[in-house]
């Protein structure tokens, strides 16, 4: 079932309206002012019929020049333009912007109908056919069919729908896609339906009940009704005419511009990465910092464009630029736009949006550059890829669908198709982090680690979450993520909450090294009656302050336990006591401090800090004067 709009264009007064009345029996200029000027001053709708069912809808626009901002709102979603040129007048200036407006929004398809040809003699017809192809000769609409026509007489009416059927017909079928989206061209309520909101959907299904959004006020609604072309359906699909009855909103909580969504997959945003082009027939040149109507969807925004690399881009020029605007707006990427200067209001250009969720760049940055050149391609899965590229820590996929204009299976099957290309890494947690920045990020822990180390030369490690912050605070999982490969790869160490570069073991002078024997060996001769700190120190003979951080380091090590003040212990002590006491509790059940004591064969004086490590450790637990396995 083919799903198209087609849109009418042409200058003031020229018979946009009467043609759309004379193809469809609809009369579209609904206001009582409409009326009475005999302009349409709005967006008007209808509708036709092809002979095989298919329907089709109109949006016919008004031609004044003071309303080309309600005519930028219908010329949105038209897959087909219905182009009309008066005869008794030929090309006139919104023929010109009209036309300019629907080729930046790239509309693809045209047909031309010459109207009023009833009123001017058949030189004159032919005169402004050719006119009309000259004025078409640059243009990708060159080869467009130009009818003649007259609702006066019915000439060419005939041929007209003939003609406009067959180029329905090549409209390429829409993507439907998962992330829903409507633009909202009206808004009203009406007795027992309520709000209503009316657009062209740009993009995924509506049913009724479904939990939508509004956006950029975030306000959740629920689907009420749904209608295409003025009939209750049970679904709306991309590319049709849809009127929405909505719960949860009133109609003041819903302009013009804005859109109903999936939630989650837009956000408004008043930062924007585009591509831009100037007009050829602008007459000045675009400066940097230009204040700006940004027209993108049904939405106008006020705003100023900001050129990433030159002072001011001439007429016939296209650069990269990014779109500060003063109120957030709804866009995704690849979607058309067109910009027109501030005041008086005059259509210069638009382009592409690249980047709906940018962040501010410095001017003239290469790889800012780079980076829109790739998402300027409007390849998905490489458009993927540069967003991740660009996020130092990994990208997920809630980001990437607002970024990238997707549903969630979208993404998910992208974010697949690169990691099986080994260009991403997935990360716990669902990101997904590139190759490139991962091969950084991994220096950037060694190299912290190499400097941290020459820095606290006796201690074991940085804390965990030292690097952490480092790292500029990922989550916990990233991190260990993170920590786990480059220690399965030999390039550091993790040990309890500290992480080291290389090895466990730390580097040591002789004397220090000559220490850390002497500590050990002393401990595991004496497990049960250690000597004291301060006899082993005597023993070492090295400086006081060199003594403590090497006993830091091996307590840091797990090779001793500190087990209070003065008193280490070798750590077979504490697994020996453990082995010793639990088979002696797993025989008599409970027994006392001194019971215990006597099964270690030591005194009171390191019993009792040994059994209370136990406790901690979670082997014994103490109840009075006794203790039992945990
Ligand atoms: N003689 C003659 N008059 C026509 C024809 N088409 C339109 N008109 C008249 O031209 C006037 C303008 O027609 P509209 O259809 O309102 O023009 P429009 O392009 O919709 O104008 P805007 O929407 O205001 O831009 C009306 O008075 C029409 O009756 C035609 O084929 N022959
Ligand atoms: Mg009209």
């Amino acid at each position: 079932m083919r799903r198209v709009i087609v849109g009418t264009a042409g200058h003031i007064d020229h018979g946009k309206t009467a043609l759309v009345k004379a193809l469809t029996g609809i009369d579209t200029d609904r206001l009582q002012e409409e009326k009475e000027r005999g302009i349409s001053i709005d967006l008007g709708f209808a509708h036709f019929d092809l002979p095989d069912g298919i329907r089709v809808g109109v949006v016919d626009v008004p031609g004044h020049e003071r309303f080309i901002k309600n005519m930028l709102a219908g010329a949105g979603g038209v897959d087909v333009v219905l182009f009309v040129v008066a005869c008794d007048e030929g090309v006139m200036p919104q023929t010109r912007e009209h036309f300019d407006i629907v080729s930046l929004l790239g509309v693809k398809h045209a047909v031309f109908a010459l109207t009023k040809s009833d009123m001017v003699d058949r030189d004159q017809v032919e005169a402004v056919r050719e006119e009309v192809r000259e004025f078409l000769e640059p243009t990708r609409f060159k080869d467009a069919p130009l009818v003649p026509t007259s609702v006066k007489t019915g000439e060419g009416l005939e041929e007209l729908r003939r003609i406009l059927e067959e180029t329905i017909r090549k409209v390429e079928e829409r993507r439907i896609g998962e992330a829903v989206r409507l633009p909202v061209d009206r808004v009203f309520s009406i007795a027992g339906r309520g709000t209503v909101v009316t657009g062209t959907l740009w993009s995924g299904t509506i049913r009724e009940e479904d939990r939508l959004e509004i956006q950029p006020s975030g306000k959740p609604v629920r689907v009420r009704s749904v209608e295409v072309h003025g009939e209750a359906v049970k679904q709306a699909l991309a590319g049709q005419r849809t009127a929405l009855g909505l719960h949860g909103v009133e109609k003041a909580d819903v302009e013009r511009g804005w859109c109903v969504v999936s939630p989650g997959d837009f956000e408004a945003s008043s930062i924007l990465d585009a591509e831009l082009l100037l007009l050829r027939a602008s007459q000045r040149p675009l400066e940097t910092r230009a204040r700006i109507r940004f027209h993108l969807g049904a939405s106008e925004t006020i705003g100023r464009i900001f050129l990433l690399d030159r002072e001011a881009l001439a007429p016939g020029e296209r650069c990269f630029a990014q779109v500060r605007l003063e109120a957030p707006a709804v866009a995704g990427f690849d979607d058309a736009f067109v910009v027109r200067t501030y005041s008086p209001a005059r259509t210069v250009g638009g382009g592409r949006v690249l980047d709906p969720l940018a962040r501010g760049h410095k001017r003239k940055d290469a790889g800012v550059a780079e980076f829109l050149a790739e998402l300027a391609r409007g390849d998905l899965a490489r458009a993927a890829e540069a967003h991740i590229r660009g996020a130092p820590l990994g990208m997920g996929p809630d980001v990437l669908r607002k970024k990238l204009n997707c549903g969630p299976s979208q993404i998910a099957s992208v974010m697949r198709d690169l990691a099986a290309a080994g260009r991403t890494v997935p990360v716990p947690g669902g990101s997904a982090i590139h190759i490139e920045a991962l091969r950084t990020l991994e220096a950037r822990v060694e190299d912290a680690l190499r400097a941290y180390q020459t820095q606290n030369r006796l201690t074991w490690g940085m804390p965990k979450e030292e690097m952490r912050e480092r790292l500029g605070s990922p989550d916990a999982g990233l991190t260990n993520w993170l920590l786990g490969r480059l220690e399965a790869s030999g390039r550091i160490t993790v040990r309890k909450g500290a992480v080291r570069a290389g090895s466990a073991v730390v580097d040591l002078s002789p004397a220090e090294l000559r220490a850390r024997s002497l500590v050990l060996e002393v401990l595991k001769r004496n497990l049960f009656q250690p000597p004291s700190e301060r006899e082993i120190e005597a023993e070492a003979r090295i400086p006081a302050d060199a003594f403590r951080k090497v006993l830091s380091l091996l307590a840091d090590e797990g090779e001793i336990v500190r087990l209070e003040p003065g008193i280490v212990v070798h750590k077979s002590a504490v697994e020996e006591a453990a082995a010793r006491i639990g088979a002696y509790l797993k025989d008599r059940g409970e027994a006392t401090a001194s019971d215990l004591k006597g099964v270690l064969g030591t005194t009171r004086k390191y019993a009792v800090p040994l059994l209370e490590h136990l406790d901690r450790m979670g082997v014994t637990r103490r109840k009075g004067d006794k203790r039992s396995l945990v």
